[in-house]
């Protein structure tokens, strides 16, 4: 199958996170799709393509212009402010404070407002990167629009846990959900998304709540214990028209494939009862044994019984790159996927 990269995702580095109250290296480098990279080539998955830059009314499906307007300007902003280094949020709503529903003025209150971490920053291209990641998510999707059994966007920084109009858990467009709506805005009119990740795709989940043309089913970290926390709960099913049709499968620290499979095969039968005409997997593999953020077990051989699984769906299926820290495994895991797919 296709791969869509681009070298652009440089343009996005957050040199560092706090980890258990310490400054470290950020897990969420550019190595990483590097890595992805050389193991497709390595492969010989297939062909390695550059996206096409697309105008921004594809994104502004999903996400907010004023959302859009502000990931551009803000690092601006933040030097005119006379501020050096990258551009951090730091304090967030807390459950004892009213909701506000327009963004405030102040730089600060805004940062706030547009996001739900510090996971990562926004640097100076920040806005770039992302943009060319849901480029190359875009791009993927034409692909399979145009005939492509199957296609992977390699896309970083990932999306899942960015929302309509909100960054955090290293997200800041939603690739995953602005790919299903490509599709859907282009014949397809039932769209599943798998989510395999090991962190609940939150922003996923609040883009299509309440909307019944996108299936999401995301298994990971029950969020009592696990980041993003707050949401990814099974009692989560959707509301309105979307009701039932948002489907948590939250699993205990140290699950190991026997029973992350039994969850992924629930999540799989549902998905084939959904009925969609193309599937988009929000693929993670932070669910590894020796991934330094997560506490799943599962293992390298584990990824092409997934890919395979999803094969036997039989969709037109877009495989979109979100988290996987363990950097050594990282390359030869995700492509066991897509390898598992092709058979
Ligand atoms: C896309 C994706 O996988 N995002 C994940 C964001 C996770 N952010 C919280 C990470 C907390 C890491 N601290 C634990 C380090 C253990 N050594
Ligand atoms: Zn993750």
């Amino acid at each position: 199958m296709k791969t869509f990269y681009t070298a652009d995702h440089h343009l996005h580095h957050s040199g560092m996170e706090l980890s258990f109250g310490r400054i470290v290296e950020t897990f969420e480098k550019p190595e990483r799709a590097e890595i992805v990279l050389a193991r497709v080539n390595q492969a010989g998955l297939g062909p390695v393509v550059e996206p096409p830059s697309y105008p921004r009314a594809a994104i502004e499906r999903i996400h907010t212009p004023d959302y859009l307007d502000f990931l551009e300007t803000v690092f601006a902003e933040w030097r005119a402010a006379g501020r050096d280094g990258e551009v951090w949020p730091y304090s967030w709503r807390h459950r004892s404070m009213p909701m506000i529903d327009a963004p405030p003025s102040g730089l600060d209150a805004r940062l706030s407002y547009y996001s739900f971490d510090m996971a990562g920053s926004i640097t100076e291209t920040t806005w770039q990167a992302a943009k060319r990641a849901a480029d190359t998510a875009l791009a993927g999707a034409d692909a399979v629009l145009a005939g492509e059994k199957a296609a992977f966007s390699l896309c970083r920084p990932p999306g899942h846990h960015a929302g309509r109009d909100f960054f955090g858990g290293y997200c800041y467009l939603n690739n995953a959900a602005i790919a299903a709506q490509r599709f859907l805005d282009n014949g397809h009119d039932r769209v599943a998304i798998f989510d395999v990740d090991y962190h609940h795709g939150n922003g996923t989940q609040e883009i299509f709540y309440d909307r019944d043309d996108v299936l999401l089913a995301s298994l990971h970290g029950d969020p009592d214990f696990e980041f993003p926390f707050h949401l990814g709960y099974a009692r989560e099913r959707g509301a309105g028209e979307g009701e039932g049709y948002n489907l948590n499968y939250p699993l205990p620290a140290g699950t190991a494939w026997p029973e992350w499979l039994a969850a992924f095969e629930d999540a799989h039968a549902q998905i084939g009862a959904y009925a969609p005409s193309a599937l988009v997997v929000s693929l993670g593999v932070d669910t590894f044994k020796d991934d330094p953020i997560s506490q799943f077990k599962l293992e390298s051989e584990h990824f092409l019984t997934i890919g395979r699984r999803i094969a036997d769906f039989g969709l037109p299926t877009l495989f979109v790159m979100e988290g996987g820290y363990a950097v050594d495994a990282l390359g030869v895991n995700a492509v066991n996927v897509l390898q598992g797919f092709e058979g």
